[in-house]
């Protein structure tokens, strides 16, 4: 069965197919599978490498190059789903890249409902690096990934064991934010704020100036650049301007 399916989703074209028993996923911080899905047994993992895009000083080509990957992989993660639900009679569940997020403030939006990495790493796909990361053997830390709970039953891959980072330091040291400082946790705020200016924060802070503002500073703000940036990005959705902890590692990059 676990044949059957790589061989689908590698013909998909996804750079790597990784299995997970639902018991050998351990996330502390998310939900559990089984308040998601009450028969899950399995996660089928995909695991997608990063394009060029990401090193483009351009920000608008760099997230382009993210966008596509992110609309492949929501196009690859609907067929592989059903083929788990038409060829191997399972019922199947797609858990998405990114969004759509719990947006509450209890999960203070980010937190998924499945944690990819800690999926990817019960699926054999990877193990952390220093940078908080998934490194995946062969594609180093320009990787994504998405995932399927089903109701079938499939043992783990082999969890890789090896530590595949090599302590080089250059995520940290290339991190604008400084979100890297503290091992084994990112400070998400700062990541956040560097990573994506256009966010929600970024939002509540323009319109809790907008509402202070008098009529003529509000005109201006209107006008401003900034405004702009943020109705494109809440056109687009959820923009990142920074991919330096991915770009900087050496691992994987010949
Ligand atoms: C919300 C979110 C964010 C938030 C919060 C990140 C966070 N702390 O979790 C923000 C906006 C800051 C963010 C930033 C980024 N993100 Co993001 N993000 C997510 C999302 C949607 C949910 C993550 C989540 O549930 N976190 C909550 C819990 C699970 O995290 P946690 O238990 O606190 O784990 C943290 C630490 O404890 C540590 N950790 C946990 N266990 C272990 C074990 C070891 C051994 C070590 C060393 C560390 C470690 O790692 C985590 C980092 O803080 C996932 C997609 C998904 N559904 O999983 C993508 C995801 C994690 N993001 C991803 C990426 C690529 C990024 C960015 C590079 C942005 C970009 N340009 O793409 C940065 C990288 C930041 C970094 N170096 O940590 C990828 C990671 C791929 C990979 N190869 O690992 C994911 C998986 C999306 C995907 N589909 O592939 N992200
Ligand atoms: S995405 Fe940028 S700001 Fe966030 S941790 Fe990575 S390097 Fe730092
Ligand atoms: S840049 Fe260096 S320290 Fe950071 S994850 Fe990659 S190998 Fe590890």
């Amino acid at each position: 069965m676990k044949e059957k399916i790589k061989e689908f989703g590698m013909g998909l074209g996804v750079d790597d197919v990784g299995f997970a028993a639902a018991i050998d996923y351990r996330s502390a911080k998310s939900p559990k599978l089984e308040s998601l899905f009450p028969e899950v047994k399995s996660l089928i993992v995909l695991a997608y490498g990063e394009l060029s895009s990401c090193e483009s000083p351009n920000p608008q080509l760099a997230m382009n190059g993210r966008l596509d990957l992110m609309e492949f992989s929501r196009s690859v993660n609907y067929k592989m789903a059903r083929f788990l639900e038409r060829e191997c009679g399972a019922k199947a569940i797609t858990v998405p890249a990114s969004w759509p997020l719990e947006m509450s403030f209890k999960t203070k939006g980010v937190i998924g409902d499945v944690s990819l990495r800690h999926a990817a790493v019960a699926a054999g796909l990877g193990a952390f690096g220093r940078h908080n990361l998934v490194i995946h053997p062969r594609l180093g830390s320009r990787v994504i990934f998405t995932a399927i709970l089903s109701d079938v039953e499939l043992d783990s891959d082999q969890v890789i064991s090896e530590d595949l980072c090599d302590n080089c330091n250059s995520c940290v040291d290339n991190c604008p934010a400084g979100a890297l400082e503290e091992e084994g946790s990112t400070d998400v705020f700062r990541c956040l704020k560097n990573s994506q200016p256009y966010g929600i924060a970024g939002n509540i802070r323009f319109w809790l100036k907008f509402v202070d503002a008098s009529d003529e500073e509000k005109k201006n703000m209107l006008k401003d650049e900034k405004f702009w940036r943020l109705y494109q990005a809440g056109i687009i959705g959820f923009q990142y301007t920074c991919f330096n902890c991915l770009n900087s590692c050496p691992v994987g990059r010949s």
